[in-house]
């Protein structure tokens, strides 16, 4: 295993991007809340139906100078769906081939994850909250090896049957109902809050309902807007909480979309609402509607604005360590801080399909971003280029899939590092 892990220390420490003077440390000694919106697509954000914000509230963080929001910003999710969203936002290590990692992986793996890192370097304390049963993509025992002191799932909420939604607690419960939870964990905390009433197919009870669905005819398309809508009062009504509390100026709060919501079978549906022919509306699209917000709202601020770097997922952990005034760099991470000047624009899909500023890769075919025109006759100079970025990604991949198939960590341990005991971590409710 020696051989493969310097393989990997040898391109992590080498594609390591160095922190921006100007931020590093910014945010240092805050809260972090997260806040997980399922299923949510970048082309929701700013987006009107019929006339109509879908998601003013998130509009309007976005569109803010108190947020940093990222206009490239791209989902790299392989079939662990949300898990792996979750694996590469807490360890900036990619999800498998095939499957989920939390599944195969999540019970016996070494992880150096956000939840340690923070509570080593920064003292901080960790909950996520979520209203699933907390076996679902085996997230109880996955939590346990980052090191999660606490996990707030479906035990721990009122599950009465019109609370919930498929996938569990609907979202304004969730926040409403962790209060008495959040309140108690002792500050700065990490707090992870995973929504789930816009999740497939996107139905909601008529109560709870106050948008006006789209008219394709495809209802998976059409209560899209309406479960978009819903979850974006959830997290109004959350932040209003969060000033009363007196938490909002303690906190930094970083929003991101875990994958698709429609999924590429239905982009032809979707397309006339987004100006776009619905019969040649090509793949390249697909790569673009790979695009999920994310978004750094850090109270007080003035300097925020768009941002229009590429990247990634893979991304978002090195650059919250670095706002944070943590130096990433002695981490096994695949991700670049965003906001270095050396960070790493080539944006790796699980499927090997790449996105650049400029170009999407897709197999051999080079697509233009903007206008998706085909690039056939590709000059000399643009095919190394692309040949040089295919081999990184290909490289990256398969070494982050070498060190969590063979649980590499177990031999590396961080300067100063004191590597996770999950016995340390009960998430059982105890009767309060
Ligand atoms: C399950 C919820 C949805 O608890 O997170 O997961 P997904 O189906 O999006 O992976
Ligand atoms: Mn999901």
């Amino acid at each position: 295993e020696s051989a493969d892990l310097n393989k990997v220390l040898t391109f992590t420490k080498e594609h390591y991007a160095k922190p921006n003077p100007d931020l590093f440390g910014i945010a240092q000694g805050k809260n972090v809340i997260v806040i997980h919106l399922e299923s949510f697509q970048q082309f929701l954000i700013n987006y009107k139906l019929d006339g109509k914000e879908v998601t003013p509230f998130l509009n309007s963080l976005y569109n803010g100078n108190e947020t940093y929001s990222f206009a490239n910003f791209f989902n790299q999710v392989g079939q662990g769906k949300t898990s792996d969203a979750e694996n590469m936002l807490e360890t900036s290590t990619y999800g498998l081939p095939q499957g989920s990692l939390f599944t195969t992986l999540g019970s016996d793996n070494t992880f150096q994850a956000a939840p340690a890192i923070l509570n080593q370097e920064g003292n901080y304390s960790s909950a996520v909250f979520h209203g699933n049963v907390g076996s679902f993509w085996n997230r109880d025992n996955t939590y346990k090896n980052m090191g999660y002191q606490y996990f707030f799932d479906a035990s721990y909420y009122n599950t009465n049957s019109n609370n919930l939604t498929e996938y569990g607690l609907k979202d304004k419960l969730l926040f409403h109902d962790s209060v008495k939870y959040l309140e108690r964990l002792q500050q700065p905390f990490y707090a992870k809050f995973i929504t789930v009433s816009n999740h497939f197919p996107f139905e909601l009870d008529k109560k709870n309902t106050s948008f006006k669905a789209a008219n394709t005819g495809d209802s998976t398309v059409d209560n899209y807007f309406v479960t978009a809508h819903y979850l974006d009062q959830a997290v109004n009504e959350f932040f209003n909480y969060l000033k009363e509390s007196g938490l909002y100026n303690n906190s930094i709060i970083v929003i991101y979309g875990d994958h698709y919501g429609i999924s590429d079978s239905r982009n032809l549906k979707l397309a006339p609402l987004l100006g776009k022919s619905a019969t040649t509306w090509s793949d390249y699209d697909d790569a673009q509607m790979q695009r999920v917000p994310f978004m750094i709202h850090i109270p007080g601020i003035t300097t925020g604005g768009i941002q229009e770097q590429y990247g990634g997922e893979i991304d978002v952990l090195p650059t919250l360590l670095h706002l944070l005034g943590i130096d990433s760099s002695k981490y096994v991470q695949f991700g670049t801080d965003l906001f270095s000047p050396s960070h790493d624009q080539v944006v790796a899909f699980r499927s090997g399909t790449f996105v650049t500023p400029k170009y999407t890769v897709v197999g051999s075919t080079i697509y233009q971003n903007g206008s998706g025109t085909v690039i056939t006759h590709p000059t000399n100079k643009l095919k190394q280029e692309l040949k040089a970025d295919k081999q990184k990604v290909r490289t990256e991949l398969a070494l982050s899939d070498s060190l969590n198939n063979k649980n590499l960590l177990r031999f590396y341990v961080p300067a100063g590092f004191t590597p996770v005991n999950p016995q340390n971590y009960n998430y059982k409710k105890q009767l309060s």
